[in-house]
């Protein structure tokens, strides 16, 4: 394994893991890993539903913290623990965000698309009485809004995550078919110093491709974009570095040598 550092990780400070932080972190020095970033939910204003009550998406940051220094004091001598926040980014919160991202010294942000205007793409009701192109295109205009208002993050988290749960999910979909969308995307990203993830979660959905899909990756190269981290999206232990071995074979397909790891909001580059 040669990429071994897993900058998207979820443990129990998250509303949808039950995974102890310790538990994890046992995991990843198992598993070889040098550096691991916890990215604990922090989603604000999330709808309220039977699955996810008030606050369901908002960690209690100072209490992650707190543990997660403890666990980075314990476990010194065998790996490097960094503090990472997944911001769930929405544009008429962009106040709110940028105060939370700066009353904290977080060594890496991802901002990302869980919701788009004020809808759950993970339920059924975002695709009816449209279709799935519609649906994805809304979606992926939702992450061009929050790219050209709000800036205060490393990363930008599951490009296309939407795919994950539309009716026929990646079937249909290819970057050739939102282009417009996607070439707009990555010139906002480029032009703001924000990167990207290969975010290996999806595979858990039955997904063909790695988020993002190659086609997107090779598009983002061709512009000259070089900051991309790796990340499984594990909520429990045995879902660290998943897929790892493809998500390398992946960056070297489309052109890439080095993947980035972040320590204070500054990345620096490994070798695969
Ligand atoms: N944001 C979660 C999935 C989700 N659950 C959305 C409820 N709504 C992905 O970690
Ligand atoms: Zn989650
Ligand atoms: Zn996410
Ligand atoms: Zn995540």
């Amino acid at each position: 394994m040669a990429i071994k550092a897993d900058f998207h990780l979820h443990s129990s400070f998250s509303g949808d893991s039950e995974a102890p932080m310790e538990d994890m972190i046992q995991k990843g020095i198992s598993l070889g890993l040098t550096q691991m970033c916890f990215t604990e939910h922090m989603d604000f204003d999330f709808p309220v539903s039977q699955d996810t009550p008030a606050g369901f998406f908002e960690v209690n940051t100072d209490s992650y913290l707190y543990d997660l220094l403890k666990y980075q004091a314990k476990y010194r001598e065998q790996i490097q623990i960094f503090f990472g926040i997944e911001l769930g980014l929405q544009a008429y919160l962009n106040e709110l965000q940028s105060a939370y991202t700066s009353a904290y010294d977080f060594d890496f942000i991802i901002g990302s698309s869980h919701l788009c205007n004020g809808r759950d793409p993970y339920n059924a009701g975002f695709y009816t009485g449209r279709s799935e192109e519609e649906a994805y295109r809304e979606y992926f205009s939702s992450i061009i809004e929050n790219l050209e208002t709000f800036h205060d993050f490393d990363i930008y988290g599951h490009l296309d995550y939407v795919v994950r749960y539309g009716p026929n999910k990646d079937k249909n979909y290819t970057y050739e078919t939102y282009k417009d969308l996607f070439d707009r995307m990555l010139d906002l990203l480029l032009e703001n110093g924000i990167g990207i993830e290969i975010n290996t979660g999806g595979i858990r959905y039955g997904l063909k491709e790695l988020h993002p899909c190659t086609d997107v990756l090779k598009r983002y190269r061709k512009k000259g974009g070089e900051l991309i981290t790796v990340g499984s999206d594990a909520h429990r232990p045995g879902d660290i570095c998943r897929e790892f071995g493809r998500a390398e074979e992946l960056l070297r397909d489309c052109g890439f040598t080095y993947y980035a790891v972040f320590h204070k909001r500054t990345p620096s580059f490994r070798k695969l």
